[in-house]
């Protein structure tokens, strides 16, 4: 049996809020329900070993208004039966406009090359609101810096699909795509966030990446601050494109100019330049990714032994074939456990069973074992967390 010191943990925990109810969790899954065989069984978990580098953001609360609100999730106590973000959890970039009064009717404009302008009621996509699954959203802008990489979320969404709304529409001739806005109008915008969300789409990126208008988040109306009564969620594209407070679409065709949202937005959604043209620019889509939200310390008998647990998102498939790495010098080796990801628009855990030879700061980065797999960012090392061990 595997026991767990409750004290030592919350102690050795440093920082890092460890729950007994994590750690419970985390046994179930992690040497009950799979039948493999590991190192840690007899073991007690001791505590979590902190990441170096970086702020140690305000976690789970939110902080700061209008362009420059925010909300960090902690990502450190995710388990197999805990992928869903609760709402108040949830992370924000920009929280709800002060010139929004959330007790008026909403409703989206619909407009564009001489089409007949219309409107839609939110109370409407409410009504025709389907479950759309759960889909992990992650800013564009996500870092270890400043958030710890906690600008990533996963949630359960409802709304109703551009494809259905767009089929009582009939698209003008020249339509190629559409520009759905958001409001933006803040009392403050004194950060380095430029007020003004609006994203350009083609007709078929949107209907191939089954993008939705949202009225729901796990089973409630949209909260405030995540886009009531309307947002967009595109599937695998970067929380940037996701406009929140959506008030209009407008249909447009090859010529029309990127918008000063999409331009800001270009590095960090991996674009070849800050392109005029709207048609320039690429999908701004999450490849695979994959990070570890923490590193368990275990007494096995008199040995110490390590658990580095973490999670995958992204990409056009689900997989499983992902590797772990400590230092510069040494190989890739398959992680010991992976659950993969469901459906490959949300997040999926593994974990590595972890023997350090020696005392010493570890790098640990991840990499999907195909090659021919696009990752651009696991080749950048952008998520490559660091620990000090200091016991082994
Ligand atoms: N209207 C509007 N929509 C917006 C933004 C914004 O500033 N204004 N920020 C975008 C960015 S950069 C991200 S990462 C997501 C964040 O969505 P969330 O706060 O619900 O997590 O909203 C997007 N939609
Ligand atoms: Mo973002």
């Amino acid at each position: 049996m595997i026991s767990v010191n409750r004290r030592e943990l919350l102690k050795a925990g440093a920082g890092t809020l460890v729950t007994a109810a994590l750690a419970r969790s985390w046994l179930v899954w992690g040497f009950e329900a799979a039948s493999e065989t590991h190192s840690l069984e007899g073991g007690t978990l001791e505590g979590i070993i902190p990441f170096i580098g970086g702020d140690e953001p305000l976690f789970d609360t939110p902080f700061d208004e209008g362009l420059d609100g925010r909300l960090v999730t902690d990502l450190s106590n995710l388990s197999p039966e805990n992928l869903v973000t609760p709402n108040e959890k949830f992370y924000i970039r920009t929280r709800y406009p002060i010139g929004i009064d959330p007790d008026q009717p909403w409703s989206v404009a619909l407009a564009g090359l001489g089409s007949e302008p219309r409107t839609i009621e939110a109370d409407e996509l409410v009504r025709r609101s389907e479950p759309m699954g759960q889909i992990v959203l992650e800013c564009s802008g996500n870092n270890r810096s400043l958030r710890q990489f906690g600008l990533l979320s996963n949630a359960e969404w409802a709304g109703v699909s551009l494809d259905t709304l767009l089929e009582d529409l009939s698209p003008p001739e020249a339509a190629t795509g559409l520009r759905i806005t958001g409001y933006d109008n803040h009392a403050r915008p004194r950060g380095a966030s430029i007020p003004g969300a609006s994203w350009i789409f083609t007709l078929n990126d949107l209907s191939a990446h089954g993008a939705f208008l949202a009225t729901h988040m796990n089973g409630a109306p949209l909260p405030k601050d995540h886009g009531f009564p309307v947002r967009l969620i595109v599937p695998r594209w970067y929380g940037c494109c996701c406009i929140k407070w959506v008030n209009r679409i407008e249909f447009i065709d090859e010529t029309a100019a990127a918008t000063s949202h999409m331009k800001e937005f270009y590095s960090r959604t991996h674009q070849s330049a800050r392109h005029e043209l709207a048609r320039d620019y690429a999908p701004a889509v999450m490849d695979h990714a994959a990070m570890p939200v923490r590193v368990e310390r275990w007494r096995v008998g008199r040995k110490q032994r390590y658990r580095v647990v973490g999670i995958m998102w992204g990409g056009d498939e689900p997989r499983r074939d992902l590797l772990i790495r400590f230092q510069d010098s040494e190989d890739y080796v398959p992680v010991s456990h992976c659950d993969g990801q469901g459906r490959n628009q949300t997040w999926g855990m593994w974990w590595h069973e972890w023997r350090p030879k020696k005392k010493d700061r570890y790098d640990i980065t991840l990499r999907i074992a195909d090659p021919s797999v696009q990752t651009r960012r696991l080749d950048r090392e952008y998520y490559m967390r660091s620990v000090r061990i200091t016991k082994v």
